[in-house]
């Protein structure tokens, strides 16, 4: 029993085991009715289940940072209709996908079967065996957390009572992370590196916007890991693992990117300036000459490779070339 039918009040229940959240099938039954009609029953997965609590629209499920599947029957702020089911992220009022469901068709005071099956931010929710909502998280992102589900009553109210709860994921005592950042010198993350992880199999994660990588190893392996990006070089060039039970993290790369080779000719009283550097890389070319004379280019991207700045002078000109990433 998650709540009486009694103005403003929460209930919840959480597993304090925590989880690798990456994969995971939560199945359970629930009944809403009884009352004056509000607010409705979810299923979180959160980074800490000791939040503060709270009623009403907000399904107990404030400022948890984490990820929660809602069986909503009370219109609130950003509510699609009365009774709908969602994924909220954080808070109620936050929806990442909802749909409507006709009056009484989860707050009707009669047993409901769900079946949420969730897999690296790709999300199916099944209510009565059939599949009502299909959503996937770009760049979800695994984390260590806990499952709970929670309910709560605003000025309306209803029973929420749940039951035969079964949460299970394929191999959880098997999956272990690594993860940890992709970042140059200055600190600035480095996105897109390919971090390849060599052990009986291979497999591979690329790092986000923040230079974050996460990477799923299979328990007590042992193995490397690889950093990879067109026209970079990283530190270490390659993390050595032997039998690996535990997570870990902040397994850091240091970028660089790869010196170019310059090299400057002079031709017919021409300076030609060679840039030789990897096909791909993103580079932005920024020069000074001490002279009046305007080259040919002016800035650019390595498109070509190499790339030649023609610097048409008769008087002897020297260019200092600076390479600056994007
Ligand atoms: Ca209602
Ligand atoms: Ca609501
Ligand atoms: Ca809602």
């Amino acid at each position: 029993m998650l709540t009486t039918p009694q103005t403003y009040i929460n209930g919840r229940i959480f597993n304090t085991t925590q989880f690798y959240l990456d994969q995971f099938i939560a199945e359970f039954d629930f009944l809403i009715g009884g009352g004056t009609g509000a607010e409705g029953i979810i299923l979180a997965w959160v980074p800490e289940y000791n939040y503060a609590t709270s009623n009403g629209g907000s399904l107990d499920f404030n400022n948890t940072n984490g990820y929660a599947v809602e069986f909503d029957t009370y219109t609130n702020t950003n509510d699609i209709s009365e009774e709908h089911i969602g994924l909220i992220f954080n808070k109620a009022t936050n929806h990442l996908a909802q749909v409507s469901l006709p009056n009484n068709t989860i707050e009707d005071n009669t047993w409901h079967h769900t079946k949420i099956d969730f897999n690296r931010g790709k999300l199916l929710v099944y209510l009565d065996n059939i599949l009502y909502l299909v959503y996937n998280i770009q760049d979800y992102i695994p984390f260590y957390g806990y499952f709970g589900i929670t309910g709560s009553t605003g000025a309306q109210t209803n029973y929420h009572m749940i039951d035969n709860i079964n949460i299970r994921q394929i191999s959880p005592t098997n999956n272990k992370f690594i993860s940890g950042y992709c970042l140059d010198k200055l600190g600035y993350p480095v996105s897109g590196v390919t971090i390849r992880g060599y052990f009986n199999e291979v497999e591979s994660s690329l790092s986000n916007e923040d230079g974050f990588y996460t990477i799923t190893i299979p328990d007590g392996f042992s193995g490397s890991l690889v950093a990879e990006k067109i026209g970079w070089d990283f530190y270490p060039n390659r993390r050595y693992y032997e039998n690996v039970s535990t997570n870990l993290q902040n397994q850091n790369f240091e970028g660089k990117l790869v010196p170019p080779i310059i090299s400057i000719h002079e031709i017919n009283n021409n300076a030609e300036c060679v840039l030789s550097h990897q096909a791909g890389a993103e580079v932005q070319i920024r020069y000074l000459i001490n002279s009046n004379v305007i080259p040919s280019y002016a800035t650019g991207n390595i498109y070509r490779n190499p790339l030649s700045l023609q610097i048409n002078s008769t008087i002897k000109a020297v260019a200092y070339l600076s390479l600056i990433h994007i």
